[in-house]
Order: C-alpha cells, then sequence, then structure tokens
C-alpha cells in the first residue's frame, strides 16, 4: 500500500528499494539538497544518440531521484536544469532544452500533487521563452499549497548575478534611506537571494566526475557537504541516490554534534 504510493507501483524494484531506505536513518536525512545533474550529452554519445537525447533521458531521471528523495523525507531538492552559460550552447540544442520544462509537467504534475509536492524555481524567468514560462508558472501556481517537499528548479540561474542582484537591492534600500549600511548582515544578504525561503542545502551532489561548482549556490553552499560521483546523470539511479545520502549519514556522524564549523 505504503509502497505503491510512493513508487508508483508495488513489484520487485520499488520493494528492493524499500529495503535500501530501511537502512537510512529517519533522522539525519538532509533537510536541503543541490544537485549538479551533469554528464547528459556524455551518456548520449557514449551511444551513439544525439546530445539532446541525453538530455531527454536525463528529465526521466529527475522523476526518478524525486520520488525517491521525497521517499526519505527530504525536505527540498534544487536542480540545477538550466546555466546562464547554457544560452552559448547550439541554438537547437536550447530549443530542445526550452521544451522539457512542459513536458516534464505534463506527464508529471499530477503524480506531484498526489505526493504533495511544491514546484519553485530560481532564476531569472523574463527572458526564458514564453511557452517554458507559462508551463514553470502554471506548475508553480497549481503546487502552490502543496505542504509537502519542495522540487526547486535552478533555470536561467547564475550565482553571480544572484549575488549582483541581491547587492543591488540592497544598494537601493540604502539610497532610499530605509536601511543603514552597519545593517547589512549575512542574514538580510541571505533574505535578498532567490532562495531567501529555502534552507542552505546539506548536501551538493555532481554527477559525471567534474569537481566544480560552476556557479551554483556559491553563498549558500559555505557549509554543505559536498559528493561527487562519476556516474552520468542519466544513470544516477536511487541506489545512487541513497548511497549519497549514506556517506552524508556517517561523516555527520563522525563529526557528531560540531556541526556548523
Ligand atoms: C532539463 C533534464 C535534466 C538534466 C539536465 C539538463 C536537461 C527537468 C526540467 C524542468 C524544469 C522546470 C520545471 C520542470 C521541469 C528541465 C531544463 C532541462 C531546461 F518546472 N529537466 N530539465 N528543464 N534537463
Amino acid at each position: 500500500m505504503l509502497n505503491k504510493l510512493i513508487w508508483g507501483k508495488s513489484d520487485k524494484h520499488s520493494q528492493d528499494l524499500q529495503e535500501r531506505i530501511s537502512e537510512i536513518s529517519n533522522e539525519e536525512v538532509p533537510a536541503h539538497i543541490a544537485i549538479i545533474m551533469d554528464g547528459n550529452g556524455r551518456w548520449a554519445k557514449k551511444r551513439a544518440l544525439p546530445r539532446v537525447a541525453g538530455h531527454h533521458e536525463g528529465m526521466k531521471n529527475v522523476r526518478k531521484i524525486t520520488r525517491a528523495a521525497n521517499a526519505i523525507g527530504v525536505k527540498a531538492i534544487t536542480l540545477y536544469a538550466f546555466s546562464t552559460e547554457n544560452w552559448k550552447r547550439p541554438r537547437k540544442e536550447v530549443e530542445f532544452l526550452m521544451r522539457l520544462p512542459e513536458e516534464f509537467l505534463g506527464s508529471f504534475l499530477p503524480e506531484l500533487m498526489e505526493l504533495n509536492i511544491r514546484i519553485e524555481m530560481i532564476g531569472e524567468m523574463d527572458v526564458l521563452p514564453d511557452h517554458t514560462q507559462r508551463a514553470v508558472q502554471n506548475a508553480m501556481e497549481q503546487t502552490k499549497d502543496n505542504t509537502g517537499m519542495v522540487l526547486n528548479f535552478a533555470l536561467n540561474y547564475g550565482s553571480r548575478t544572484e549575488l549582483v542582484l541581491a547587492m543591488q537591492r540592497i544598494a537601493k534600500k540604502i539610497k532610499d534611506g530605509d536601511l543603514e549600511v552597519s545593517d547589512i548582515t549575512e542574514h538580510n544578504i541571505t533574505s535578498e537571494l532567490m532562495t531567501a525561503n529555502l534552507p542552505d542545502p546539506d548536501l551538493l551532489i555532481r554527477t559525471s566526475g567534474e569537481i566544480r561548482l560552476s556557479n551554483f549556490m556559491l553563498w549558500q553552499l559555505a557549509y554543505t557537504e559536498f559528493w561527487f560521483t562519476e556516474i552520468l546523470w542519466p544513470d544516477f539511479d536511487e541506489h545512487a541516490f541513497f548511497d549519497a545520502i549514506k556517506d552524508y549519514q556517517k561523516r555527520n556522524r563522525r563529526y557528531g554534534g560540531l556541526k556548523g564549523e
């Protein structure tokens, strides 16, 4: 019963997953997980498929990992779906990517409603194609009263731009006489960021063997545990995800209570 609600079916695979979950501690589940979903192009290349086939497979994997995160009680996941750098890719590829939110939501939105998941996004929305904006806006609107996990998409997101915009807003408040220079604190910088309503990530996962941040959540990741894997994003399944969680819990226990610094 429960199995079916969480995984959409109740077969051998979902029983295996349920068993993996029982190995995970309920107490130290990371509240917020950020993921850089890298390696979709390489996944396609290995199979002599066009790059977009890799992006499409990567999109299907978002659904898998969303369910897995939801099943273990994660409060929020932030997925780096499209960076401000990604505009430099071939026009056809960008056009394909900009259709993925619609396709994803077209098939997955009813399930998100059932799972009580709320969709949010960070990044500059206004330069995305109208059809993409409409799809995402509509999904945010439909899921806005859901009280479960937050599924946060970083779309046209760049951390330095986010910080620049935050600084500009703070400067304007000072110029307008609404804020004193001495009142610029970590707290009010945090609250000007696009992630203002989310806690800082506890865990960052990057797939595909790249070991850098690529302008992702620079401020927010100050104290985050990093977990890197060679696995390409379309191959990063529930088992790999639970491996990351178990490693995180091991590290957490090692630091025992000395968290934060
Ligand atoms: C994209 C699939 C995942 C791998 C990384 C690149 C390609 C899901 C979305 C999405 C975004 C917003 C939303 C619902 C779904 C998405 C883009 C690319 C641009 F509300 N996957 N995915 N958006 N990829």
